[in-house]
């Protein structure tokens, strides 16, 4: 594999840095987005070096199954993690989502086709309807939206009715009512930015040349605002509060986060519930850097996580801020984040899952914080 752009492309972890408050200026509209309550990383202290968060810091945003808030419960066991995807996929620009709930993003007034597509054919119909905007049907199982101008959080519903049993053809057989929610977020764009800030909080410049001319490198379009205390269920087991950058301190945030990400993470906490895993979330040690705060961590100029499509993650299901024994051998070390680094492996392995292939990384202990993996979508393979 081409090496030169794995190094180049590597990934850490980092200290919070404290700067002035965010001062919020012009932003009373996006403070009124309508979002969930939910747990949100507070920054913790200052910056030693280039050091890593400690571990009293870190974000206990773990998103409990019976939050799931419109997600609708499969089954009889509650308690027990479920992958939560409908009996239908969504596909929008180039992300195919079976997921009951999931985030779209969109920039003001963009329109965004919506295909449906079933595993196989029914006779079933599906409905469209969008608090916000306006979807109009082109097509059997085609919709556009259109999304409002206004910045804010739109949703979106896409329903199947249910279909009694017809035994005419092949595409008879009955099928129950389904449905998928987008969490459509109409984002701020970030040609809005000045000096390399929106409404005070500060982003810092995205680096305008491309890395090698590779599209997934060009500036992020928009930014999602983030007030405080605010949320919203990206995924059915993530939620944005889970994502914003460490620093600086204050509200409104500004968080870019890929759908295409979500999707790997989605997928890669299936796998480690199917390997034992019993887990209801990952905790995201990082997500979002603003190129400012990259920077100031001495991060790679290039690094993913200013794209929003990384993270660095770890299971805590017994809530003490680190990694779990997830190899059960009674220690706490780099061979748990192994057992998630192979089940990665794996997938950007598979043909099936090679559209989400990427960055991998697994990092041991130290004094700040316990072993995790990254994770990120860049569309080609890169290991550290
Ligand atoms: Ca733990
Ligand atoms: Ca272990």
């Amino acid at each position: 594999m081409r090496s030169s752009l794995a190094t180049s492309s590597r990934d850490n972890d980092e200290m919070t840095k404290t700067g002035a408050a965010a001062r919020v200026r012009s932003l009373t509209g996006l403070l009124a987005l309508g979002l969930m309550t939910g747990a949100v990383a507070t920054p913790s202290g200052m910056a030693q070096s280039a050091g890593l968060e400690p571990a009293a810091g870190l974000p206990q945003t773990a998103v409990a199954a019976a939050s799931l808030g419109d997600v609708a419960p499969i089954g009889s066991k509650p308690a027990a993690f479920s992958p939560e995807r409908a009996s239908f996929s969504v596909r929008f620009r180039d992300i195919l989502t079976p997921y009951r709930v999931f985030l779209l993003t969109a920039v003001p007034g963009e329109r965004v086709r919506l295909e449906i597509v079933e595993a196989g054919p029914t006779a079933s119909d599906y409905r469209v309807e969008a608090k916000g905007g306006s979807a109009t049907r082109e097509a059997r199982r085609f919709w556009t939206w259109e999304a409002p101008a206004v910045p804010g959080t739109y949703r979106i519903s896409v329903r199947r009715n249910a279909v009694a049993g017809s035994g005419n053809t092949g595409a008879g057989r009955p099928l129950a009512s389904d449905a998928i929610t987008l969490n459509a977020v109409v984002m701020v764009p970030t040609d809005r930015l000045e000096d390399g800030k929106m409404g005070g909080y500060r982003i810092g410049e995205f680096p305008q040349t491309p890395y090698r001319d590779l599209p997934q490198y060009l500036p992020p379009r928009v930014l999602i605002p983030l007030a405080n205390g605010a949320d919203l269920q990206v995924s059915p087991h993530f939620t944005l509060a889970q994502f914003p950058c460490k620093g600086p301190p204050g509200y409104p945030k500004f968080v870019v986060l890929s759908e295409k990400l979500l999707l790997k993470l989605e997928l890669l906490l299936e796998r480690a519930n199917e390997a034992g895993i019993a887990s209801p979330t990952f905790q995201v040690l990082s997500g979002f850097r603003s190129p400012w705060y990259n920077a100031n961590i001495g991060r790679p100029r290039y690094s993913r996580h200013i794209y929003g499509d990384a993270a660095d993650i770890y299971v805590d299901n017994d809530g003490d801020g680190r990694m779990d024994d997830l190899n059960g051998d009674g220690q706490i070390d780099l061979a748990d984040a192994t057992v998630l680094h192979r089940i990665v492996e794996q997938m950007d392995g598979s043909v099936e899952t090679a559209h989400l292939i990427g960055g991998l990384g697994q990092y041991p202990t130290t004094s700040n914080h316990g072993p995790f993996i990254h994770v990120d979508t860049r569309e080609f393979r890169a290991r550290w």
